[in-house]
Parts: structure tokens; C-alpha cells; sequence
């Protein structure tokens, strides 16, 4: 049996790669350097993935920001904004990416999405009816090369003709009723010629991913998978199709028509799919590879349990069709334990991450192909196991109890959104369009400076507190002075809003350098939970009510909702996602009423990841969103009708999850909505949402600043759509990764803006 792994993360054991793309774009590193530290990381992956033993190693994964932007460009999938800007191949990438703002140019960045259910985000390629493929350049062909010239035999990686179809979007202005896949023949032919020159180049197999095999929109893809696979299979290299996150359902049926060589399917997710994928296979040559080991969570594989569902496939399929991999690309874990000091070793030994992974798929397969002389891996895992378990059974039985004891009464409001509106207005005083913003400030290298310090010993909480305060109060005086309505402190304090939060509860644990991409070069440290969450005590009351104490005007308490907290850290897998995130919103719901106590009428808990926690599957969403937004509410429905509860998501695709977004019953919402233009507006129309809404009026995620005619001419829009007395005006999150100076451009023109609201909608 061999093992296999899909594909690893690409930021560098240190972040190299980060760092020195985002040194590329200050002009202190040239093209070539960026290159050559690439270069390093590749090669340190490549060769620490072999020395663990694994036998299909990937390449073509690697991405300077994003493997969907990077097929994109390689197809020349490259909007009209993009092109004849002067700028060499490699800026008009990033420029896609990130948008661009210098040398004369001027562009917004592309829309970015989610990718499936994670916290890692996409670059949405845009197809339209002139969209003209060409094969600018063979990426996966360059990295194989690369590879084998190091002596490292890989398995290349691209994205799947269907899948890159389907998860890309009809550019602006395309008839209504055009759809991407409607171009897949005209993209056949370069998938072809990549195809063919992997092959000439040696490469026995190729890793096709076509991850929407899991969503149901994809049972109406039969015949496009059918037409699609019998043109690329006769000239390929063995194709092993992959997909990940859900299970297959009925589409395995599909898959095996088609004559891959091979079918990659996500156990760690859905073990229960293993019978009737082999049950379809089984009569065909398909090669099986066992998704074993989570590529989504870094919790030590359990071999036993692995070993049983080999066993299963072994025995229905014979040794040679079986595979060893880890669940999908291991790009949403960090890269490697090792250099993790902040963990105790008891703890370290609970956890794998990319490398460690890449070695238990290799035990995995040693102790499949020959237990005599692996049984020592096999006994290390199973006392490591064992600890585990043993750890598990620390229960806070106070915790526990107040969970089962939740009251229906518990998650409702006293009074209906129309009475509380007015009980709001008379506490707040704001008005008509109030001004707002959503998350902290800009976070400059003294704040951080500052932090890292306290952490590190080098200054005293009353140094820390002191400088703290200084920052809020500068932070309050800014938004006074260009007249913002409804004020936030700013929070200098946080780090990641989610690390923040876990840092101050009980029940996590924090690394010093597991770092994960979110998007481009930006990267999160997911805390892991690890037991039961409790509040030892309050968490941002003091900074709230000190900056409450500065001014006059409203300031809104700041906090995450227990959905987020739970999707984007590593959750245990021994109790269910709804019990934990029932401790967070319990913990949460004490902190939201101390707010309240110490005087904040404007509460905020965002919940930007309730949408990306949807299962893929449909007949799951029930489920979540019951257990999601009663979450929320126990979190918020403590609450005095005086009191003004915000929340804020982000690139929410609400037409799914609407009826839940009513249910959430917040008196005002946030929504990112300048990238995804106003068709989600039309959304919150269609389904008569009733509460007060703020769409992001401008695009914080790229560097460029919007002129006060362009919110102006986007609150217009908006207006159309939005009942004038609902209307919030702020920016998109993420003021945070900005510097202050565009901070005060844009949200001058914010409040301008909104000034030119008032007067033309009195
Ligand atoms: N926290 C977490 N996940 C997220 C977000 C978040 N996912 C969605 C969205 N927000 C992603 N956005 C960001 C924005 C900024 C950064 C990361 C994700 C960021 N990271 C710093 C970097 O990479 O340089 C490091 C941050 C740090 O020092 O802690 O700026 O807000 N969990
Ligand atoms: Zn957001």
C-alpha cells in the first residue's frame, strides 16, 4: 500500500513566503528574489514530504497567493481591467488579487470567496462570452520539472476543467443567462495540451481535483463530467480524480462511468461513504485513495480506527487499488510541530500537523503493507491515543449542565424589533443613516510592538494598560473629529478577533507559529479547543467602558459571535460542534450583559462564519442552522430592548441562509456587499427582511481609497433597493490591515457621503 499526500500548505515552515511577497510589493525585494525564496519553500516541502516516506508527493500546488488565481492567469482568464496596464505578468496577478492602486494604475481586486467550507478564501474567476483561453504559461509542467530536477519524483496537482468552470462567475454584463460551463469545450483543448506535456514529461500520474463533486448542484454536471473526462483521459497520464470535504452521494455512480484510473474520497469527513463508494467501484479498475488523515483539523490521526477502514477497502478491492492519503490539501493546517515551543510536550503529542501528517499517512501504509515491522508506529499511536482520551474525560460539570439547561426563553428578545427600535433611538440618539465602523482600527507596528512586549515579559501590564489607552482614546478622538455617529474603541487589544477571544476563555490552547493562509499572504492562528469553555471573567468591559468614559457619542462593545469562534478555530472531535459552540455562547452571553451593566448600548458579536460553517450537503443545513442561530441568540437575547444588537458577516451568499438571517433577529446587520455588488441587496428586498442593514459601502481588502462620489453613488444604489429608514452606513471589515492613512481618506468620504444621504432622503 502507498501513501499520498494532495497537496501542502505554501506560506513556508516560517512564513517565507508571506513575507517575501508582501516585501515584493514594498518594492524592497525584486521579481527574481521573490522567486528564489519560492523556489526554497517548494523544495523544502518536496523533500521533507519524501523523507517522511510518502510516495505520491504533489506538485503544481504551490501558489504565491492563490491556485485558483494562478489557473485563472495561466488560462488567461484575465478581466478587460486587468489587461494593457503596463504592468509585467507577475503585477497584473497580484493586481487581480489584491487590486492596485500606484505607478497610474487603478483597479479594484477580484472577488474573492470561500473556499467550500473553510476559512481559506478564493479568487472568483471571472468568465464571460469573450473570455479567450490561451495557455499562458504550464504551471504544474514547470513545478514537476522542478521537482524532478532535484531527483523527486511528484504527482502534479491541477484544478478540474468542471470545477474551475463552476466555481468562477459570469462577469458583469454577460446575458443572464450565460454560464461559465457553457465555455468548457473551448477550455478542453488546453487542458489537453497541459495534460499531454505532463505526460511527455514523465509524469505517471496526475491529481485532478474536482472538489464540486460534492455539492449537489454538481448531480446536473453528468454529462459535462462524461464529455469533459472522456477527452482528457486517452491522452493523460493516470488520472486520479479528487475530491474532498463531503461525500460523494450519488455521484460516485457518475464517477465510475468515467474510466479514471483512480478516485480520491474524504474518510476523515465521512467515513460512512466507504461502502457504497467501493461498492460502486468495485467492478471497475478504479483505484481507491483512503482520505484517512484530516487535512482540515490537527488532531493526531487515530490509527486504529484508520487502519479498520483500510482493512474494509483492502479486502473489497485488493492491496494494488488502495491508497493511503491525507483528506484533502494540507494547506488548512500549519506546517509543522516542530518548531512549536509555546506547546507543552504532552499536548504536542495530541497534534499533527502538515509534516507530522505527511508521516502518518506513510505509517498508515507501512503497517497496511507490512504490520510485522511496524508495529512500533502502530503501539506509539496507540498510547498516544489513549492519553488523549484519558485528557477527554475532564469534564466541567458546570459547564456541562448549564448547557442542558438552556430555556427556549432564553433566546428571545423581549420585544419585537419595531418596539426596541424605538427604545434604541431615544438611548442612542443617532442619526438618520448613522455612521459606523465594524472591526479595529489599523493595527500599526507600535500596537503590535506593544503587545508583543506584555507577552514577552519586556513591559508591565500597567505600561501595557497605559499604552492601550492611549490608543483607544486616539481612536475615539479620530472618529470624532471626521464625525463618525456611532463610535468602536478600536480595538488595539486583539490580535485575531478569534485568538483574542479563545485566549481570555478556558478550554484552548494557542501556538506560537501555527500559522494558516486565509487569503493571499494574510494567515490566522486557529486556536484549538481542547475542553469544555468557560469565562473566567470579563473580557472586553474594561476597554469598552474606558472609551465610553471619553466621549459623548455611543460607543458600540465589540464581540465575536460563537459560531466564528468555533469555525475558525480547530474544534475538538469527541463532543459536536453544537455542544461547543453552546459553551461559547454562554460564555459570550455573560460578557454581552456585563457590557450592558457597565453602560454600552450598542453591542456587536459578529458572526462573519456562519454562512462558510454550512454543510455542502443540503440535507445537513437544517441541522446547523438550528443549532447556529439559537447559538447566536442565547448569545445576544439577554439583552435590554435598549440595548442595539450588531452583527456583521462576511461575503455571505445569502440567498441560502436567509431565513436564518431573519431568525438571528439583529437589530442591525453588516454585510460585505462591495465586492459582491448589489444583487445581494436585492436578496434582503425579495425576502422583506425587516431589521436595520449596513452593506460595506467600499472594499477594505485592497489598498485603493473610494472617492466620496463613488459612496455616494453606491449609497444611491442601495437606497433603491433598501427602505431609507433601515440604511447603515459603514465600510466592509478589515479596517485592521490598512494603514491609517487611507483609513481617514476613505472614511472621510464615508461620512460625507452619508451627509449627502441626509439630504437628499430627509
Ligand atoms: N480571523 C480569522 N479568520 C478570518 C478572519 C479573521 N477569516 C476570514 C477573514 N477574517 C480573513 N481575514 C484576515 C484578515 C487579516 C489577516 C488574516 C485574515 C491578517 N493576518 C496577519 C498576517 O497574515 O500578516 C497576521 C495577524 C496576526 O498578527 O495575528 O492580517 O479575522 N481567524
Ligand atoms: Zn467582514
Amino acid at each position: 500500500v502507498v501513501s499520498s499526500v494532495l497537496g501542502f500548505p505554501r506560506i513556508g515552515a516560517n512564513r517565507e513566503v508571506k513575507k517575501a511577497v508582501e516585501a515584493y510589493w514594498a518594492s524592497k525585494i525584486t521579481a527574481e528574489d521573490l522567486n528564489k525564496v519560492a523556489a526554497t519553500v517548494r523544495k523544502a516541502s518536496w523533500t521533507s514530504v519524501q523523507a517522511k516516506g510518502v510516495a505520491f508527493i504533489p506538485s503544481g500546488d504551490f501558489s504565491l497567493y492563490d491556485h485558483v488565481l494562478d489557473h485563472s492567469v495561466q488560462f488567461n482568464v484575465i478581466p478587460k481591467r486587468y489587461q494593457g496596464l503596463s504592468l509585467s505578468p507577475l503585477d497584473v496577478y497580484f493586481a487581480m488579487g489584491r487590486g492596485r492602486q500606484s505607478d497610474g494604475v487603478d483597479v479594484p481586486a477580484s472577488e474573492m470567496k470561500k473556499w467550500f467550507d473553510s476559512n481559506y478564501h478564493f479568487v472568483v474567476p471571472e468568465f464571460s462570452e469573450e473570455t479567450e483561453f490561451k495557455l499562458n504559461f504550464n504551471k504544474a509542467l514547470e513545478e514537476y520539472k522542478e521537482a524532478k530536477a532535484l531527483g523527486i519524483e511528484t504527482r502534479p496537482v491541477i484544478l478540474g476543467p468542471i470545477s474551475f468552470l463552476t466555481l468562477g462567475k459570469a462577469a458583469k454584463g454577460s446575458p443572464l443567462e450565460f454560464k461559465p460551463i457553457s465555455l468548457l469545450h473551448k477550455l478542453l483543448p488546453l487542458y489537453k495540451t497541459v495534460l499531454t506535456e505532463l505526460k511527455n514529461a514523465g509524469a505517471e500520474w496526475v491529481q485532478i481535483d474536482e472538489p464540486v463533486l460534492v455539492l449537489d448542484s454538481s448531480a446536473y454536471l453528468d454529462k459535462e463530467f462524461s464529455s469533459a473526462y472522456a477527452e482528457l483521459i486517452p491522452i493523460a497520464s493516470k488520472i486520479i480524480l479528487a475530491t474532498y470535504f463531503a461525500r460523494l452521494n450519488s455521484n460516485v455512480h457518475l464517477i465510475a462511468k468515467l474510466s479514471v484510473a483512480g478516485l480520491h474520497i474524504d474518510l476523515a469527513r465521512e467515513p460512512d461513504q466507504l461502502d457504497s463508494v467501493l461498492s460502486a467501484i468495485k467492478p471497475t479498475a478504479i483505484a481507491l485513495s483512503l482520505g484517512l488523515v484530516s487535512g482540515r483539523n490537527i488532531w493526531k490521526n487515530d490509527f486504529v480506527s484508520s487502519l479498520t477502514l483500510a482493512s474494509k477497502a483492502i479486502e473489497a478491492l485488493g492491496v494494488e487499488r488502495v491508497v493511503v492519503a491525507t483528506s484533502c490539501s494540507l494547506l488548512h493546517t500549519p506546517v509543522s510541530l516542530e518548531v512549536e515551543d509555546k506547546l507543552t510536550d504532552e499536548q504536542k503529542d495530541w497534534f499533527s500537523f502538515a509534516l507530522e501528517k505527511a508521516g502518518e499517512v506513510s505509517s498508515i501504509a507501512a503497517i497496511l503493507t507490512d504490520a510485522a515491522n511496524s508495529s512500533v508506529a502502530l503501539e506509539a499511536n496507540k498510547v498516544s491515543i489513549g492519553k488523549r482520551r484519558e485528557f477527554e474525560q475532564n469534564f466541567n460539570d458546570a459547564v456541562r449542565n448549564r448547557v442542558a439547561s438552556i430555556t427556549p426563553e432564553m433566546l428571545e428578545r423581549m420585544s419585537s424589533f419595531t418596539v426596541r427600535k424605538d427604545l434604541q433611538g431615544k438611548e442612542l440618539k443617532l442619526p438618520k443613516f448613522p455612521t459606523t465602523t465594524l472591526g479595529s482600527y489599523p493595527q500599526t507596528k507600535d500596537i503590535r510592538q506593544a503587545r508583543a512586549k506584555l507577552g514577552s515579559g519586556e513591559s508591565t501590564e500597567k505600561q501595557y494598560e497605559d499604552f492601550m489607552k492611549k490608543e483607544i482614546e486616539n481612536v475615539i478622538r479620530f472618529q470624532e473629529r471626521i464625525g463618525l455617529d456611532l463610535l468602536v474603541h478600536g480595538e488595539p487589544e486583539r490580535n485575531d478577533m478569534v485568538q483574542y477571544f479563545g485566549e481570555k476563555l478556558e478550554g484552548f490552547l494557542f501556538t506560537r507559529n501555527g500559522w494558516v493562509q486565509s487569503y493571499g499572504t494574510r494567515c490566522v492562528r486557529p486556536p484549538i479547543i481542547v475542553s469544555d469553555i468557560s469565562r473566567p471573567g470579563p473580557i472586553t468591559v474594561p476597554w469598552s467602558s474606558y472609551a465610553q468614559s471619553l466621549t459623548k457619542s455611543p460607543v458600540k462593545g465589540m464581540l465575536t459571535g460563537p459560531v466564528t469562534i468555533l469555525n475558525w478555530s480547530f474544534p475538538r472531535t469527541d463532543v459536536s460542534r453544537e455542544l461547543q459552540s453552546k459553551q461559547l455562547a454562554l460564555a459570550l452571553r455573560d460578557e454581552a450583559m456585563d457590557l450592558e451593566k457597565a453602560g454600552i448600548s450598542a453591542i456587536q458579536v459578529d458572526e462573519p462564519a456562519i454562512r462558510e460553517g454550512l454543510p455542502l450537503r443540503r440535507a445537513e443545513w437544517d441541522a446547523y442552522l438550528k443549532w447556529a442561530v439559537d447559538s447566536f441568540k442565547l448569545t445576544t437575547a439577554g439583552l435590554s430592548d435598549r440595548t442595539q444588537v450588531h452583527s456583521h458577516f462576511c461575503y455571505s451568499d445569502f440567498d441560502d441562509i436567509f431565513p436564518s438571517v431573519q431568525r438571528l433577529d439583529a437589530d442591525v446587520i453588516s454585510i460585505e456587499a462591495s465586492k459582491a455588488d448589489m444583487k445581494l441587496l436585492s436578496t434582503f428586498r425579495e425576502y422583506g427582511y425587516s431589521n436595520q442593514i449596513g452593506p460595506g459601502v467600499y472594499d477594505i481588502h485592497s489598498p485603493r481609497v473610494p472617492g466620496a462620489q463613488e459612496i455616494k453613488d453606491r449609497l444611491k444604489a442601495m437606497l433603491e433597493i433598501i427602505p431609507d429608514s433601515l440604511l447603515v452606513v459603514n465600510p466592509d471589515c478589515g479596517l485592521k490591515t490598512r494603514g491609517w492613512k487611507e483609513t481617514e481618506a476613505s472614511l472621510v468620504n464615508l461620512v460625507e457621503g452619508a451627509r449627502w444621504a441626509r439630504q437628499n432622503y430627509p
